[in-house]
């Protein structure tokens, strides 16, 4: 097996996309599902607090059988409660996830699996914007022109949308949903380029900052339980509507973050967007298979776009031409 500088394999690096995407197509149309089936709806701010909750107990978990018991505390100890400030960087990611964990939820109550997966790629713009910004990454000619490909992509999916509703009366389209799925890919584009930015920044281990994030996580998703459901809480408990399916989407939600962070550290926030449009195909073909959903011209043409777009995206960038005494350099 090739091993790569960073010590992993390729195909350990296969694995991990392979996890997130499959996962990713599964987690958005357990949603959906959940979110259109009938009888009592539960409330998704409290799944999100649970996923956190989760992700914390395994990451705690992860790092005490790399350190043991003792190691593992004195770890934590040591960079998580005498560091503060380190450990306040993780904050603002924390939030941001929480924001647009919850989105999702509300976004997936209006549009349907595919239609959300696809618009949902225009995070890649925003991941891209925030790279540039934020870690100085410079794009060249076709990746920009993967950009334009992937905006007229969505907006086609956006008109086949439009136009199922005209048709059949079916809510695929809902501005409501659009301007969510929009808010969602500023926030993941954002957090996800500040937590690579952190993670790779220090010698901090992948395990702690996750850590950290949780520790946050924790307390903003719980802020957004209390804001937005405290009195129904109240009234009708934590866990009114739970059902298996809300459990599986706890546990998804959970193995999504977990190899998120893993794939963000072997590779980057662009590959993740590559990995997570393949399962557009996936979510796609599922739906035409268990919902008996039916897709028009311009949703296929939108969708073959947007997989251009994200393949041609990916593609290696040409070395930048260096000028030696006068003469260019490949
Ligand atoms: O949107 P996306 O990811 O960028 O969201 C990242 C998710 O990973 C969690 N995270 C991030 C870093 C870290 N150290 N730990 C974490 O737990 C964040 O809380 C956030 O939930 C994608 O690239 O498309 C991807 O999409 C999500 C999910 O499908 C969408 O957010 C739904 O709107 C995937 N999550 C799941 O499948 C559960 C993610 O794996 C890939």
């Amino acid at each position: 097996m090739t091993m790569a500088a960073d010590g992993v394999s390729n195909g350990f690096k296969i694995y991990i996309l392979c996890v997130l995407t499959f996962n990713a197509t599964g987690y958005i149309l357990l949603v959906r599902y959940s979110k259109s089936r009938e009888g009592p709806k539960y409330l998704s701010t409290t799944t999100v607090l649970l996923s956190e909750l989760s992700k914390l107990c395994i990451s705690v978990c992860v790092l005490t059988v790399q350190k043991g018991l003792v190691g593992m505390a004195q770890d934590v100890y040591k960079n998580v409660i005498c560091n503060p400030r380190d450990s306040l960087k993780m904050a603002v990611p924390s939030v941001i996830y929480a924001i647009q964990n919850n989105l999702a939820f509300y976004a997936l109550t209006y549009v349907d699996a595919a239609t959300y997966q696809v618009t949902y790629q225009l995070k890649i713009i925003t991941t891209a914007m925030f790279m540039v910004i934020m870690l100085g990454k410079k794009l060249n000619r076709t990746q920009w022109l993967a950009i334009v490909l992937l905006f007229c992509g969505v907006a086609l999916v956006q008109l086949d949308a439009l136009e199922a509703k005209e048709e059949d009366k079916e809510k695929s389209f809902s501005v409501r949903g659009l301007v969510a799925i929009i808010m969602s890919c500023m926030c993941s584009g954002f957090a996800g380029v500040y937590f690579e930015k952190i993670l790779k920044g220090s010698e901090t281990t992948l395990w702690i900052r996750n850590i950290q994030l949780y520790l946050f996580g924790l307390v903003s998703a719980g802020s957004g339980v209390i804001l937005s459901d405290f009195s129904t809480i109240q009234e009708k408990g934590f866990f009114y509507g739970y059902n298996i399916y809300i459990f599986v989407i706890i546990a998804m939600a959970s193995v999504g973050g977990l190899y998120t962070s893993i794939v963000v550290k072997y590779l980057d926030n662009i590959i993740k967007g590559f990995s997570t449009a393949i399962s557009i195909i996936l979510a796609a073909l599922v739906s035409l298979y268990l919902f008996n959903k039916h897709f028009g011209v311009l949703f296929i043409i939108g969708t073959g776009l947007v997989v251009s777009a994200v393949y041609l995206y990916s593609l290696p960038k040409k070395p930048e031409p260096t000028i030696v005494n006068g003469t260019m350099m490949r």
